[in-house]
């Protein structure tokens, strides 16, 4: 038989899951705004609730919508199944209540999106869960925080907002070797330019808030996973808590990601410009970008990622108060969190995406209090960086007019 070649990640985007409609043909996947399915008879009810016949019952239960869409995303991050969430946080939400209990320990990375971190040490410590934070780019701190009760690993890599990478493969060896879950969220990257099941990750997560939908209009999550039984777990865990996603906001994400491989490539040319001209500015102390030479994990990254993504971290001399005025300055970048959207988004995850962990938590993760973090969009590259270099100027001119020598100090 002959071989099928597997489809570009271009193709994907636009066919995977997604097929024209039964019934009349439509070449955009209907979008199936109903709660509940109708039963032909009282028989057929009964044969779908008890998982005799596979039929729609319930949206909160599965809808043909977010089905096409779970399979989508599945198909792009190497296969196995989907589970689309109301929101990224009801995915990270999903697999913390899947897969641990009371007495069960958590290893997590220290950079990682506020309330991933909040929701474990705040929340779950309530039920008995422990949790223990570590630079996970650092592999001797991964197995030495590992303990007996350890049932999950959790990491983001790029880390929100360090940008610092993790060795997906050799933290999947410590976690197994332990008898633990690897869990990757993967929205940094999004399945184009890193596929963590391939790399031995048991779960992969989305926050489709951000590259997959790429258009700041829609909440949204999505887990992955090849494992029958860690699937059923979690979706268990996910209709009883009611995180289930809309099939409006469904399709809406299916139409962002037909875009998504173009977005990100045109988005990660930017910002490797960007970065490498930002780490020549004056005003500029230092910039973390996967793509630079000076990223501590640079080599990994490029091992381990197909691109280096379109997320920069970069601090100004003058710390917080040069940090403020240069988001007050931007005129073309956003002043909002998130990322991942066509437009620049520009924020300071000390006061915003960061606050909840406290200044002790982010000082020893290396969320610096001048830290600025860029989410870099399509616009046209000359724009940007216009818009940017104005902004820093006025940094530049400001800490000049306060009487210092140099730059914003
Ligand atoms: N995972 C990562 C890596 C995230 O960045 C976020 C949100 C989430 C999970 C949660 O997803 P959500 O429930 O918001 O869809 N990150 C945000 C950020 O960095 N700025 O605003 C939201």
């Amino acid at each position: 038989m002959k071989e099928q070649k597997k489809p570009g990640v271009d193709t994907q985007c636009i066919h995977a899951g997604q097929h024209p409609d039964k019934l009349f043909g439509g070449v955009s996947v209907p979008i199936y705004q109903s709660s509940t399915f109708a039963f032909e008879s009282a028989a057929v009810g009964a044969a779908r609730f008890s998982g005799a016949d596979d039929g729609y019952k319930y949206t909160r239960l599965g809808n043909p919508t977010t089905a096409a869409l779970e399979e989508c995303v599945a198909e792009l991050e190497g296969g196995g199944k989907g589970l689309a969430t109301a929101s990224g946080m009801a995915a990270v939400s999903t697999t913390y209540l899947a897969f641990l209990g009371a007495g069960a320990h958590l290893v997590s990375s220290d950079a990682v999106y506020g309330p991933s971190r909040t929701l474990a040490e705040k929340e779950l410590a309530r039920f008995g869960v422990e949790s223990t934070y570590v630079d996970t780019s650092n592999l001797d701190q991964v197995k030495k925080a590992i303990r007996p009760n350890t049932k999950v690993v959790y990491l983001e890599t790029p880390g929100n907002p360090t940008l610092a990478i993790s060795d997906i493969a050799a933290c999947a060896k410590i976690a197994h070797n332990a008898g633990a879950l690897l869990v990757v969220d993967n929205t940094f990257c999004s399945p184009v330019l890193q596929r963590p099941l391939d790399l031995g990750a048991d779960v992969v997560l989305h926050s489709m808030t951000k590259y997959l939908n790429g258009h700041s209009d829609v909440v949204a999550g999505m887990l992955v996973t090849r494992s029958a039984d860690l699937m059923g777990r979690m979706r268990r865990v996910l209709v009883q808590v009611g995180g289930t996603i809309d099939p409006h906001q469904a399709w809406l994400v299916l139409r962002g990601v037909k875009t998504l491989a173009l977005r990100v490539r045109a988005a990660e040319e930017s910002a490797m410009k960007l970065a490498a001209d930002l780490e020549k500015h004056p005003a500029v102390a230092w910039v973390r970008y996967p793509g630079l030479k000076s990223h501590p994990q640079h080599a990994l990254a490029k091992s381990q990622m197909s691109g280096f993504g379109s997320m920069i971290s970069f601090e100004l001399k003058g710390g917080v108060e040069a940090g403020r005025l240069l988001m007050d300055s931007v005129k073309l970048c956003v002043l909002a969190v998130s990322l991942g959207g066509v437009e620049s988004l520009i924020q300071h995850p000390a006061s915003m995406t960061h606050a909840s962990m406290g200044p002790e938590a982010r000082r020893a993760a290396g969320i610096t209090d001048g830290l600025v973090r860029l989410s870099v969009g399509i616009e046209t590259y000359e724009d940007l960086r216009a818009d940017l270099w104005n902004a820093l100027d006025q940094v530049g001119t400001a800490a000049t007019a306060s009487g210092n020598a140099q730059v914003g100090v």
